[in-house]
């Protein structure tokens, strides 16, 4: 096995963007619990996306959700953002909340709703020259449910035309982060449902279009590390979004669900040296804290991250390659499964510390009062949340 000091170095690196909507309230169709001191507005979104960065030193950078994310002044949004020590990451547009969407957006049999949503690319776009983003993420949301409904050939046309036009007005140091999910909001089919139609978009548009995995987005028991490597591979793994899930799109906590699936994605990311920022592989959580504090859930969530990594880093990779060579099957899965029994918690203390980081964040913040002095200073206004 590799030893701690071999790869703290290679940890230090790490780097894990968080959504600005997992400060908000969230919830399910049942409801919706609001928690005291959440955000109003995305200044303050960032500012506690900024207390996860100060204790972990982990997620310099925030995604941004428009319109839910909406200012009079972006520039001023990323100037604040930048005061606080992080940057705007990633632009996502939202298809999923307009009524003119009901049956499509971009794959819409109506050539004015299509251009509908082109038009709100085109906004998001604008958005990242005045934040400095250089990711624009697309979820299609689009889907049928009932066979018949529409062509799913004819859908498909219309999606790659539209496609074609948002990629076109992208400037040369932007990228199109474009992301599938097999069911939900539609039961019968969706639109680009998985990897390999989401690569093919990909491909058909350009370099700079690559594929966003979300870890819930997939159908139970699939093998995801099996689709990390490939689209590793192709060169075409532009993103995640982290998040775990028991049953369908759950949004929990990134490795609470199945810390094992964490760490064998991280072993085929760490295995190719893709977690370092220079993969441009953009790690990035997706999650929703329906009943959780959400600033101690996002710095949970980015721990976790970390954690994972560090086990998949002390994989001695030569030592993995001759077991496989051998066709050793116990030795090379032993090799994996000692590292993953492995408790790196003391010693990313140990790394935190020397970083003059807290050894436990989350007690940190706790003992901080920054909690305690949201909930006092946010109060009337609307609290932000999904659709408010
Ligand atoms: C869709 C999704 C997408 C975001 C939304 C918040 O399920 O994963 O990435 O737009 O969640
Ligand atoms: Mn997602």
């Amino acid at each position: 096995m590799t030893s701690f000091a071999d790869i703290a170095d290679r940890l230090a690196e790490q780097e894990i963007e968080l959504p600005s909507w997992a400060f908000g309230n969230s919830g399910t169709r049942f409801r919706v619990f609001p928690q005291a001191g959440v955000p109003r507005d995305p200044f303050e979104k960032i500012a506690d996306a900024a207390q996860v960065h100060a204790l972990t030193g982990l997620a310099p950078r925030v995604s941004l959700h428009i319109p839910w994310d909406k200012v009079d002044d972006f520039a001023a949004l990323a100037a604040h953002a930048k005061e606080l020590g992080v940057s705007i990451g990633a632009i996502n547009s939202n298809l999923f909340q307009e009524e003119d969407y009901k049956l499509g957006s971009l794959t819409h049999a109506d050539s004015r709703v299509r251009a509908k949503a082109v038009a709100h690319h085109l906004e998001c776009i604008e958005v990242m020259r005045l934040t400095g983003s250089r990711d624009l993420k697309i979820w299609l949301p689009d889907g049928l449910n009932y066979a018949g409904q529409d062509s799913l050939r004819g859908r498909q046309e219309r999606l790659a035309d539209s496609l074609q036009q948002i990629y076109a007005a992208m400037d040369d140091d932007q990228r199109l982060l474009l992301e599938y999910k097999f069911f939900e909001p539609y039961f019968y089919s969706m639109d680009i449902p998985d990897w390999g139609t989401s690569l093919l978009h990909c491909l058909a548009l350009g370099e700079r279009a690559t594929v966003v995995l979300d870890t819930g987005h997939h159908a139970p028991n699939t093998n995801i590390e099996f689709i990390v490597m490939m689209l590793l591979r192709q060169g075409r793994l532009g993103a995640f979004d982290f998040n775990s899930r028991f049953y369908a799109d759950d949004d929990l906590m990134v490795g609470a669900a199945d810390p094992f699936q964490l760490f064998r994605i991280m072993h085929e990311i760490v295995s190719q040296d893709a977690h370092l920022p220079a993969s441009r592989v953009n790690f990035m959580l997706d999650q929703c804290h329906n009943i959780e504090p959400k600033i101690q859930g996002q710095i949970r969530s980015v721990l976790n991250v970390l954690e994972a990594t560090a086990k998949a880093l002390l994989i001695d990779k030569d030592e993995l390659r001759a077991a496989q060579q051998a066709g050793d099957v116990l030795g090379a899965n032993g090799i994996l499964m000692d590292a993953y029994a492995t408790d790196v918690r003391e010693l990313l203390a140990d790394l935190r510390e020397e970083r003059g980081l807290p050894r436990d964040p989350i007690a940190a913040y706790k003992a901080s009062g920054y909690q305690e002095q949201i909930a006092a200073d946010r109060v009337g206004g609307q609290q932000a949340g999904w659709g408010a």
